[in-house]
C-alpha cells in the first residue's frame, strides 16, 4: 500500500476497494479498540446514564453504564441515535478517559505571575468570580460593556453566550468558525441560499457516487459520515478522492487525484468546462433551478482540462475521465463540501465551485444528493428581554467581509492588539472551551492580544496552553458529569439528544451552566436566571415538544418525524433564498459586493526551493490538541508522526522514526521535534503533520513535548476576503535533523 507512484493517475482496482471497504468491522482500528471491551456489561451493570460524546462535534448520542459502586465501565453508542446508530468511534469510547484523566484542572485558580509564566494561586469559586466580576466592572467603566468578548466552542459556549448577551455584549466568536467551516457556509449560502451546518446533509447511503476534495474521511473520523461511506463503498458506489496524499479515503476509492496543493479551484473550473461543454450536465434541472448558466457556460470556456492540467499537475484525461464519471451517476453524486475549509485564503471561493459542480450535476434536494434536514427546536427558557449593545462584532466585521456570518476570532483578536487604536477596543476575553494558541493562527499575534487584555478568563477542563495566559482559570467538570443544552441538530430524522451527569463532578469542578449563573448573578443579572438548576430548563423546555426531563432520562434520544419534504418536489415551485429565488451559479450579492460573481483560479505562493508545502490534517485516534493528554487515547496513539517521502528523506539521510525539527519560510522553528513516517502516500514536495500534538503545556503529563505543533508554522495567513477567515496551508517547511534548540538548552 505504501508503494504507489503518486504521480501516475490511480485507478484503484475493484478488488482494492471490495477487500478494503472502510467499514466498522473487520480488521480496522475500530474493531482493534473495542476488543478490549472486557465487562461483560449484563452482569455487572447497574444502571444507564444518556450522555452525548464531547470527544468531538459530531456529538453523537450514547449511554454510559454504571457497575453497583457507581464506577462508570462503558460508553456505548445509542442504537437510536441518527448521528451514530449505536456505535462510537474509538474517541468516543475512549472519553471516559476525559473523566479519568488525573491532570485536569481541579480548583479555581488567579494568576500571580507575568502571563505565559504558569504561575497560579489557588481560590475558591467565590473568591475567583469575585475578581472577575471586580475587573469586568473595571472594564465597563472605562470602556463599556460592548469590550468583553468570548471566545468558545463545543456546548460549553451557549451558556456563555447567553451570560454575554443578558450582560450587553455581542463580540462572541469561534475559530471552530473562522478557522474552520465558515467558508463551506459561505459558499452554499451564497449559491443556494442555505447552508449545510453539522452534520453535513449529504444523502450518502442513497449515492453512487462521492467526490472528496480534501475530506478525509477516515482520518476524519465524523462518525456518521464515516458509517455512510462505508456503506456506499460496500455497496459499490464510486469515491473520487482529490488530496495530495494518499489518504486513507484514497485507499478506499476508485479514483485518486493526487493534485498539486492549492489548485483545486482549477480542478473544479475544468471540471465545470468538460461537464457543459459536453453537456453531461443535468439540463432540466438548471433549466428550473438555476440562475446564470450562459454566463457560466462563457466563464468556464478558458478553463480547458488541458489549462488545469498544467496547473494542477493532474493529467487532462484524467480530468476529463473523472468528470464523465460523476456526470454519469448523477444526480447521485455528491461532490462533499469538506467541513475545515480555511485553507488558502481563497476558500469560499472554492466552496462555492464545489457548489455550482453539484448544481450542474443536479444533486442538491435530490436522492443520492443533498437532502433537506429538520431540527426541532424546543423554545428558549421564558426570560427578559436581553439589552442591546451599542456595538458588536458586526459593526467592524461586516463592512470588509460580507459573509462575515458569525464572529471572526482572528478579527476579534485584532481589536485587543496594543495597536489597535479605533473605536471597538476589546479588553476583557472569556474563552471558553477553546485553545486559541493552537487553534488561531499567527499565534504571536495571539500572544501579544493576550498580553494585552485587562482580563482574561479561561473556563476549560484540562491544564491546556490556553490556561498559561489567564488570570482567572475556572475548571469545567468534564461532558460526563454534568447537563448541557440539549443536543438539536440539524438532520435526517429530526431528533433531540439529552446529556446528563452520569458521575458527580471530581474535586471541585462545576458544570458550565453553573459557572455562568454565578458570574450572571454577580453581575447583577439575576433576572435572566430565574431558574436555579438547569434540570428546570431542560425538564420546562422539554414539555414544550412532547416529552420531559424523566422520558429523556430513559430514552437517551427522541426521534419525530420530519414535516417538510427531504427533496424537492419537482411537480411544485421551488423557490431558493436567494436574490433570484434559483440557485446562483452566478452571484448577484458577490457582483454588487466586488467579489467574483464566479470562481477564478488564482496563482498560490510556491514552496521556496528546500521547502515543502505544509499539509496538516487529522489522526483517527484524537480530537485536536483535546484527547492527546487523554490516558485511554495517548495509550493508542502518543504523537502524530511527520509523512515525508522516500526521495526526501534519502535526501535528508533521514530514517524511519528518527526525530526532525520543522523550519517555515519565515524562520519559525518549532519547539519540539517530530518523529518522520517515511512513505510513498505523501507527495516529494509536501509534509504531512498532524494537528494537535506539540503541546508546551508541561502540566499536560503524558502529552507535553510531543510531536511538533503545525500551528508554530503558521505564520503566513491568506485572509478569506468574502468572510475573513483564515487561510493557513500557504506555509512551506524545511526539515533540520540537528537540535536547533541544544545550545540554548545546555
Ligand atoms: N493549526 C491548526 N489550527 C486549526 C486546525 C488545524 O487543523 N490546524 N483546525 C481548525 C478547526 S477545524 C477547528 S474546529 C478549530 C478547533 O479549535 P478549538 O476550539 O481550539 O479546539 P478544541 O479542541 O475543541 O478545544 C480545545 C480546548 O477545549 C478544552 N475542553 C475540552 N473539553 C472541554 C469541556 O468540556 N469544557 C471546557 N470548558 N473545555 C473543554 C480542551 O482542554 C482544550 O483546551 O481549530 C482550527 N484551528
Ligand atoms: N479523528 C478526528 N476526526 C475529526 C477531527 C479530529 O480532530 N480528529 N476534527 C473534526 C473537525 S472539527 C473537522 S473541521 C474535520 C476536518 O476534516 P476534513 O474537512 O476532512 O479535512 P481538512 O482538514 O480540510 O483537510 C485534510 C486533508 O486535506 C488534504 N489536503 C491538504 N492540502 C490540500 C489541497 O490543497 N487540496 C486538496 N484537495 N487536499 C488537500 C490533506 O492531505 C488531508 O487529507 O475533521 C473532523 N473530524
Ligand atoms: S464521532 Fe466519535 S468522538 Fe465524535 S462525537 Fe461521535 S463518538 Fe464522540
Ligand atoms: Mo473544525
Amino acid at each position: 500500500m505504501d508503494n504507489i507512484n503518486r504521480r501516475d493517475f490511480i485507478k484503484i482496482s475493484s478488488v482494492a476497494t471490495a477487500g478494503m471497504a472502510l467499514t466498522w468491522s473487520g480488521t480496522s482500528f475500530v474493531s482493534d479498540l473495542l476488543k478490549g471491551e472486557v465487562v461483560p456489561l449484563s452482569e455487572s451493570i447497574a444502571k444507564k446514564v444518556p450522555t452525548v460524546c464531547e470527544v468531538c462535534f459530531w456529538n453523537c448520542a450514547g449511554w454510559a453504564y454504571l457497575d453497583r459502586d457507581d464506577n462508570l465501565q462503558k460508553i456505548k453508542g445509542n442504537a437510536i441515535d441518527p448521528h451514530c446508530n449505536g456505535r462510537l468511534c474509538p474517541r468516543g469510547t475512549g472519553g471516559v478517559g476525559m473523566y479519568a484523566d488525573e491532570d485536569r484542572l481541579k480548583k479555581p485558580m488567579i494568576r500571580e505571575g507575568k502571563p505565559g509564566e504558569q504561575k497560579f494561586r489557588e481560590v475558591s469559586w467565590d473568591e475567583a468570580i469575585d475578581h472577575i466580576v471586580k475587573k469586568m466592572k473595571g472594564i465597563e467603566a472605562k470602556h463599556g460593556r460592548e469590550a468583553m468578548a468570548l471566545l468558545h466552542h463545543g456546548k460549553t459556549g451557549p451558556h456563555f453566550e447567553f451570560l454575554f448577551e443578558a450582560y450587553g455584549s455581542g463580540n462572541i466568536a469561534e475559530p471552530a468558525g473562522a478557522q474552520c467551516l465558515i467558508t463551506r457556509e459561505a459558499g452554499f449560502i451564497t449559491t443556494y441560499g442555505a447552508g449545510l451546518a453539522s452534520p453535513e446533509p449529504t444523502d450518502t447511503r442513497n449515492a453512487d457516487c462521492l467526490v472528496l476534495i480534501g475530506n478525509h474521511i477516515g482520518e476524519n473520523m465524523h462518525n456518521g459520515h464515516v458509517q455512510d461511506m462505508s456503506h456506499l463503498i460496500e455497496q459499490g458506489g464510486t469515491v473520487i478522492t482529490v488530496d495530495p496524499r494518499f489518504s486513507t479515503a484514497a485507499g478506499h476509492s476508485k479514483y485518486w487525484l493526487p493534485i498539486k496543493p492549492g489548485t483545486d479551484i482549477a480542478l473544479l473550473l475544468a471540471w465545470m468546462n468538460v461537464i457543459i461543454n459536453e453537456e453531461i450536465y443535468d439540463k432540466e434541472y438548471v433549466e428550473k433551478y438555476t440562475y446564470g448558466f450562459d454566463l457560466l457556460k462563457d466563464h468556464v470556456q478558458k478553463y480547458t482540462p488541458e489549462w488545469a492540467a498544467a496547473i494542477t499537475t493532474l493529467s487532462a484525461a484524467d480530468i476529463r475521465k473523472t468528470a464523465k464519471v460523476m456526470a454519469g451517476l448523477a444526480p447521485k453524486t455528491i461532490v462533499h463540501p469538506g467541513r475545515h475549509t480555511a485553507w488558502y485564503g481563497d476558500d469560499t471561493q472554492r466552496t462555492r465551485a464545489i457548489a455550482i459542480l453539484n448544481a450542474l450535476l443536479g444533486s442538491w434536494g435530490r436522492v443520492g444528493g443533498f437532502y433537506f434536514p429538520e431540527r426541532i427546536k424546543p423554545p428558549h427558557y421564558p426570560h427578559p428581554q436581553m439589552p442591546k449593545p451599542k456595538w458588536t462584532w458586526k459593526d467592524y466585521t461586516k463592512e470588509k467581509h460580507k459573509m462575515a456570518i458569525m464572529g471572526i476570532t482572528n478579527i476579534v483578536i485584532d481589536h485587543a492588539l496594543p495597536e489597535y487604536k479605533g473605536k471597538h477596543k476589546i479588553k476583557g476575553m472569556f474563552i471558553t472551551a477553546t485553545n486559541i494558541i493552537q487553534s488561531v493562527p499567527d499565534v504571536e499575534k495571539t500572544k501579544r492580544a493576550l498580553q494585552n487584555l485587562d482580563l482574561v478568563v479561561v473556563v476549560d477542563t484540562m491544564p491546556s496552553e490556553i490556561t498559561g495566559y489567564a488570570d482567572v482559570i475556572l475548571p469545567e467538570a468534564t461532558y460526563l458529569e454534568r447537563y448541557d443544552h440539549l443536543r438539536t441538530s440539524h438532520h435526517k430524522v429530526p431528533n433531540i439528544a439529552l446529556r446528563a451527569p452520569v458521575m458527580k463532578p471530581r474535586w471541585e469542578t462545576k458544570p458550565g451552566w453553573w459557572i455562568a449563573r454565578e458570574i450572571g448573578i454577580k453581575l447583577g443579572l439575576e433576572k435572566y436566571y430565574p431558574w436555579k438548576d438547569f434540570e428546570e430548563v431542560l425538564d420546562w423546555q422539554l414539555k414544550q415538544v412532547g416529552t420531559s426531563l424523566e422520558e429523556m432520562k430513559k430514552i437517551g434520544v427522541k426521534r419525530y418525524s420530519k414535516k417538510k419534504p427531504l427533496y424537492i418536489n419537482e411537480n411544485e415551485e421551488y423557490w431558493f433564498n436567494t436574490n433570484t429565488g434559483k440557485i446562483e451559479l452566478y452571484s448577484t450579492d458577490f457582483a454588487e459586493w466586488g467579489y467574483d460573481p464566479m470562481p477564478v483560479y488564482k496563482e498560490k505562493d510556491e514552496a521556496p526551493v528546500g521547502f515543502f508545502n505544509l499539509i496538516y490534517g487529522r489522526v483517527p485516534m484524537h480530537t485536536f490538541g483535546r484527547t492527546t493528554n487523554n490516558p485511554n487515547l495517548y495509550d493508542l496513539k502518543e504523537e502524530g508522526h511527520l509523512w515525508v517521502h522516500p526521495k526526501v528523506a534519502k535526501i535528508y539521510g533521514i530514517e524511519s522514526g528518527q526525530e526532525v525539527w520543522l523550519k517555515n519560510q519565515d524562520g519559525k522553528i518549532s519547539t519540539f521535534p517530530s518523529k518522520v513516517r517515511i512513505t510513498q502516500r505523501i507527495s516529494p514536495t509536501s509534509v504531512y503533520l498532524p494537528h494537535g500534538f506539540g503541546s508546551k503545556s508541561k502540566k499536560l503529563s503524558r502529552t507535553y513535548g510531543k510531536g511538533s505543533a503545525d500551528y508554530e508554522m503558521l505564520t503566513n495567513i491568506k485572509i478569506d476576503p468574502e468572510t475573513g477567515g483564515t487561510g493557513m496551508r500557504n506555509n512551506f517547511v524545511t526539515l533540520l535533523t540537528e537540535n536547533p534548540h541544544k545550545n540554548i538548552e545546555s
